[in-house]
């Protein structure tokens, strides 16, 4: 600490006789004075780090894609031009990704001493300058497919920790320049250096708990990767032609796993390596079975289109999804365990200990109830329920879809309930017919000929009509698309007159079986919202 400009001064009351460095008297006392600019610079450094650390803690207990810096990241690969890319790519080869990681921290760390710095002459320009980079990374997370309400948490925890520690030093830094005597000026100084060196070891002990968090997750991330999937021994029939209707705004006949909906109750997704997933098969069986992950991928696998939904989407929502799963039929694993007579249900319980009581019947009879391994062809994603889940053509996910799905309890509704039928929510939840409008968006359109499209679905049933309406003219039948099955949602379209105004426009379903969708409003609570979905559309 004692520079070569400090001679021995008196100890400071209660400070040890030794290296307390001269202040020199008011004026220009140029190395104090850049003393105390090292140490205003630190405080910034500091105040940063905690800021990010703050901000990655976060993500990695809410949800690896909201890492502020990862997604800074992703915009800034994104939006960097293609040649650039090639040649960062030719410069750096596969360590592109660290230097680009590098980069920023140089960034931020020089955007941190600045602020440091310019917080002692003109607060506050500090925080400012870190509030500018926790809106960067707000903007970033905003763009991330997953974005949500949650999504906000992490950057701003950034913001919020990085600002708040900044100031926070930058009173005891202020008060060391301004300490009037060599005495004051050592406690001052003793002050800065408890607080900066204090910050610098909770930043690091931050990072470190995250680093434990995402390491779990980059761990078994990786491990994902290279995870090969066998060819299905009954793949998928094609595609029909024209199942995907073209039209601008209506949401695609797939869905990408990075757009599709995630809901589950985990605050930090399970980081499950294969190697030491079982699945156990229990209760009212013959024989009790374990399947390893090998096992599961040896079986004869079946890969098929379901259009996935949660109870919780309201009439209009967007908690719904199809794609292609690959999997094991349930039915063969549980005939292999022999079930009991007796039992009319399957407790599904995941790693984290979430469960699904799903009815027996859905999993054993001829429907495609799969012990699903890929999604979209791929090995499935850590937030859908990496290496396992279940999936079941026609019943909400609460009640089935269980995700990193580790035991099924073969049991009787009478005897066992499940997570969320614990909390209210009905025993059965079959999915209930229903329709969206996708199209017209929010944006006022032009009068004349305008299309309406959306999709419709009622899984494992099948949907035979879609009828939309204008205000309160008549249904009038909408072209429905080829489907993939039953158990996929169906895309439709329509062309209506529109005069300029305004227009209220209605969509409703009718499944294979003749049933009209209801037009009855009910809430999501206890299984399944009804009623019609409407939009308000302005037309000029
Ligand atoms: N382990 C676990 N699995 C779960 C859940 C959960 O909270 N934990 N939520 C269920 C619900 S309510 C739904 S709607 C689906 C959503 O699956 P997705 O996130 O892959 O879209 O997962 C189901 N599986
Ligand atoms: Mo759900």
């Amino acid at each position: 600490m004692s520079g070569p400009e400090a001679a021995p001064e008196p100890p400071a009351p209660g400070g040890k006789p030794d290296g307390t460095p001269a202040e020199r008297p008011a004026g220009t006392p140029a190395p104090a004075q850049r003393r105390i600019r090292g140490w205003a610079a630190g405080a910034g450094l500091v105040a940063a780090c905690l800021g990010v650390a703050a901000g990655e803690l976060f993500a990695a207990f809410l949800s690896p894609s909201l890492s502020p810096v990862s997604a800074v990241g992703s915009v800034v690969i994104n939006a960097v031009p293609g040649p650039v890319k090639d040649a960062a790519i030719a410069l750096f080869g596969t360590a592109d990704k660290a230097a680009l990681l590098a980069g920023m921290g140089l960034i931020i760390a020089l955007a941190a001493i600045a602020a440091g710095v310019l917080e002692l002459r003109r607060p506050p320009a500090g925080p400012l300058l870190l509030g500018a980079f926790g809106a960067a990374g707000l903007a970033a997370v905003l763009t991330r497919p997953q974005s949500a309400v949650l999504s906000i948490v992490p950057p701003l925890a950034a913001a919020v920790v990085a600002v708040m520690v900044l100031r926070w030093l930058a009173v005891r830094v202020r008060a060391l320049a301004a300490a009037p005597a060599p005495a004051d000026a050592a406690v001052s100084r003793r002050a800065v250096l408890v607080s900066v060196g204090g910050g610098a070891l909770v930043a690091l002990l931050g990072a470190a708990l995250a680093g434990i968090a995402r390491g779990g997750q980059a761990g078994v991330a990786a491990v994902r990767d290279a995870v090969r999937l066998p060819p299905p021994a009954r793949a998928a029939a094609p595609i029909p032609a024209g199942a995907e209707l073209a039209v601008d705004g209506l949401t695609p006949l797939v869905t990408d796993a990075a757009d599709f909906y995630r809901i589950d109750t985990a605050l930090s997704v399970p980081a499950i390596n294969p190697e030491n997933w079982r699945l156990r098969v229990t209760g009212m069986v013959d024989r009790e079975v374990e399947l390893s992950y090998a096992d599961l991928l040896a079986k004869p696998l079946q890969e098929s289109f379901v259009t996935l939904a949660c109870v919780s989407n309201e009439v209009g929502g967007n908690l719904i999804g199809n794609a292609r799963w690959l999997g094991w039929p349930v039915r063969e694993l549980l005939a292999s365990a022999g079930v009991r007579p007796g039992a009319d249900m399957v407790l599904s319980t995941s790693n984290d200990g979430w469960s699904a009581s799903t009815p027996l019947e859905a999993l054993t009879d001829s429907r495609d109830a799969l012990l699903a391994v890929g999604m979209n062809g791929e090995p499935l994603p850590l937030e859908h329920g990496f290496p396992v889940r279940l999936v079941v053509p026609g019943l909400y996910g609460y009640v089935s879809a269980t995700k990193w799905v580790t035991e099924l309890r073969v049991t009787r509704f009478a005897d066992d309930t499940a997570y969320w039928t614990e909390r209210g929510w009905g025993e059965r939840g079959p999915v209930k017919l229903s329709s969206r409008i996708d199209v017209p968006g929010r944006k006022p359109v032009q009068a004349g000929t305008v299309t309406v499209a959306g999709v419709a679905w009622a899984q494992h049933t099948g949907i035979s009509a879609v009828q939309v309406r204008v205000d309160d003219g008549d249904w009038q039948d909408a072209e429905l698309a080829a489907g993939i099955s039953a158990d996929t949602w169906r895309q439709y379209r329509i062309p209506v007159d529109l005069s300029p105004g305004g227009h209220d426009i209605s969509v409703r379903a009718v499944d294979a079986n003749g049933t009209v969708q209801t037009d009855e409003k009910r809430s999501v609570l206890p299984d399944g919202a009804t009623g019609l979905h409407t939009i308000r559309v302005t037309v000029r």
